[in-house]
C-alpha cells in the first residue's frame, strides 16, 4: 500500500469518482482482512496499517483538498462512515478473536483434577535406627523396660559411680571428650542404668539403647556410635541367669541357632566379666577373613554387677546381686547384613541407606 500516494496523484487528475473507487477499495480490502485476522496483534496491526495518523484513511483525507469544495462534504461523509465502519468491524473481530484465544487456551491448559497427586519421595530409616528397633523388640519379648538418659554426662555417673574413680587407670579403656571438669559426652549408656537404679528400688530389669562418643577414630571405630546395654538386678541373679538370657537374644537376632562362648574378661563394673563370640556368622566357623580365621566373633560383653556399683547407688551388695551386658549397634548391624565397612553408617549416601 506505500504506493498510495502515486495512485491518490494520478486520481486526483481524474476526479472524485476515482478517488470513491479507491475508498471503496481501501474499505472492501480492509473488511476481508479484518475478517481473517485470528489473533489480537493482526488485529491492532490493522488497526494502525487502517485508521492510525499514517494509515490508509488519514491519506484519502489529506487528499480532500485537492477536491471542489462542492465535493468535498460528501466526500468527507464517506470517508467518516469507511472509517465508522472499519472501527466497529475491529471492535466486533477483537471480541471474537478475544473469545476464540481464550477458548484455545482453557482447551491447552485443562486441569485434570482428577489425576492423582505426584508422590513425593519416600525416605527410609537409618540401619542403625532399625537395629535398635529390632534390638529393644528381642529385650521387650524377655521382658526389659527401655530406659534412655542424657548424652551430656556428669563425670560420676559416667565414670564414679562405675568404679571408675578420677585418675585410676581403667578409664584408660575409655577415651572420652570432656565438656568441663565434670561434664563429658557419655561413653556407653551404663550411667542411664546407674541413674535408674538412684530412683528405683530392685528388682529391676531394662535396657539402655542410645548414642555414646569416644576420642577414638580410625577404620573399626567412630567418635560416636550406638550401644544398648541391659541390666538385671534382683535378688539370687546367677551368670546362668544372664547366658540364658543373650543366647537366647543372639538366636533371636540372628533367626537361628548360633554356636555361642562366653570368654573371661574383665571390665571395672562387673565381676567376674566376660566377652561373647557368636561362631563365624560369615563361614559358620570354618574360618575366613572377617573371623581371621579364628571361626569366632566379638559380639557383646557382658557380667555379674560390681559390688562397688552397688555400693555407690546405695544398693547392699550381700542383699542384691544382678547381671549387666553391652553390644555396639553398628557391629552387630555390619554382623547381620554383611556391611564391610564402619565408615558407611556416618556417610549417609542414599544408596547405602536406601538397601534397608
Ligand atoms: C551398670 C553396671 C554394669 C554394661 C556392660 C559391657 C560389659 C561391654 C561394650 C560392648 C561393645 C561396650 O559398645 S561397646 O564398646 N560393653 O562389654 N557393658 S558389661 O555393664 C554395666 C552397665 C550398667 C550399672
Amino acid at each position: 500500500m506505500e504506493a498510495f500516494g502515486f495512485h491518490y496523484s494520478f486520481w486526483l487528475t481524474v476526479g472524485d469518482n476515482y478517488m470513491k473507487l479507491q475508498l471503496e477499495e481501501i474499505l472492501a480490502e480492509g473488511r476481508a482482512l479484518i475478517a481473517g485476522a485470528d489473533s489480537e496483534s493482526s488485529l491492532n496491526d490493522l488497526r494502525v496499517q487502517y485508521l492510525g495518523k499514517k494509515g490508509h484513511l488519514t491519506a484519502v483525507m489529506k487528499t480532500m483538498a485537492e477536491l471542489s469544495p462542492a465535493e468535498r462534504p460528501a466526500f468527507g461523509k464517506r470517508v467518516n462512515e469507511a472509517k465508522a465502519a472499519l472501527e466497529e468491524l475491529l471492535d466486533q473481530r477483537f471480541r471474537e478473536v478475544r473469545a476464540l484465544e481464550l477458548e484455545k487456551r482453557l482447551a491447552n491448559e485443562r486441569l485434570d483434577v482428577t489425576l492423582p497427586g505426584r508422590r513425593l519421595p519416600q525416605g527410609t530409616l537409618h540401619p542403625i535406627t532399625l537395629v535398635t528397633e529390632e534390638v529393644t523388640r528381642i529385650f521387650s519379648t524377655l521382658g526389659f523396660g527401655i530406659v534412655e538418659g542424657p548424652e551430656i554426662e556428669n563425670d560420676y555417673y559416667n565414670f564414679e559411680a562405675l568404679n571408675m574413680p578420677r585418675n585410676h587407670p581403667a578409664r584408660d579403656m575409655q577415651d572420652t571428650f570432656y565438656v568441663s571438669d565434670d561434664v563429658v559426652l557419655r561413653t556407653h549408656t551404663s550411667p542411664v542404668q546407674i541413674r535408674t537404679m538412684l530412683q528405683h528400688r530392685p528388682p529391676l530389669k531394662v535396657i539402655a539403647p542410645g548414642t555414646v562418643y569416644r576420642r577414638d577414630s580410625d577404620l573399626t571405630h567412630s567418635p560416636m556410635f550406638h550401644q544398648v546395654e541391659g541390666f538385671l538386678v534382683d535378688r539370687q541373679v546367677t551368670f546362668g541367669d544372664l547366658k540364658g538370657t543373650l543366647k537366647t537374644f543372639l538366636n533371636r537376632f540372628f533367626g537361628r541357632e548360633l554356636g555361642v562362648r562366653f570368654r573371661p574378661s574383665f571390665f571395672p563394673f562387673t565381676e567376674p566379666s566376660a566377652e561373647v563370640d557368636i561362631a563365624c556368622v560369615i563361614c559358620r566357623g570354618k574360618g575366613c577373613r572377617v573371623c581371621k580365621d579364628s571361626g569366632w566373633l566379638e559380639i557383646l560383653g557382658c557380667g555379674m554387677i560390681d559390688p562397688e556399683v552397688f555400693k555407690a547407688v546405695g544398693y547392699d551388695p550381700a542383699v542384691v546381686t544382678g547381671y549387666a551386658f553391652g553390644m555396639g549397634l553398628e557391629r552387630l548391624c555390619m554382623l547381620k547384613n554383611g556391611i564391610n565397612d564402619l565408615r558407611l553408617f556416618f556417610e549417609n549416601d542414599i544408596r547405602f541407606l536406601r538397601q534397608f
